[in-house]
């Protein structure tokens, strides 16, 4: 099975990814966690995207806030796809981030979720790994039955609350 690489930009971030790696687990996905920042440890995020391939993995998610280029850096040494999350750690509530994740020229693609979206960044990487492998397939099918299931109990009760 490919791992999810998961980088971030600072250890500010962790509540965040702690979100994808619970999600990652649930699935029973192999996952490595690294913190790498693109302008404190560039060397190091810029190496990690390149060897990432070589080293197993088949998609990386990269969660950084405020100036966020985290995802496009790491974009840019990598043809492996690579999940932006961005991360609300300023006065700008995450639009700051939000906007430098999604915001990437043509040619470098990063795909961005929700700000503090780890729980979809880890379905989304979990959902590109399912492209190959079934047994993810079906777990992320059983996961969206059970989650369906929850909503149906809700509607169910919701009479009785009001
Ligand atoms: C980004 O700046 C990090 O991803 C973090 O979200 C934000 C603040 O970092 P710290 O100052 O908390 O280390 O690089």
């Amino acid at each position: 099975m490919k791992k999810v690489g998961i980088i971030m930009g600072s250890d500010s971030d962790l509540p965040i990814i702690k979100k994808a790696t619970d999600t990652l687990k649930s699935l029973g996905i192999l996952f490595e966690v690294h913190i790498y920042s693109a302008h404190r440890t560039p060397v190091q995020a810029a190496e990690f995207s390149k060897n990432a391939r070589e080293n197993g993995f088949g998609v990386i998610i990269a969660a950084a806030g405020m100036a966020a280029h985290l995802a496009g850096a790491v974009a840019a040494n990598t043809t492996l796809p690579v999940i932006g999350i961005p991360c609300k750690s300023s006065n700008l509530d995450g639009i700051d981030a939000l906007l430098s994740t999604v915001q990437m020229p043509s040619g470098i693609p990063v795909a961005t979720v929700a700000i503090n979206g780890g729980v979809n960044a880890a379905l989304l990487s979990a959902q590109i790994l399912a492209v190959e492998d079934k047994e993810i397939a079906e777990k992320l099918k059983a996961k969206r039955q059970a989650d369906a299931a929850k909503v149906l109990e809700k509607d169910k009760n919701v009479l009785q609350q009001l």
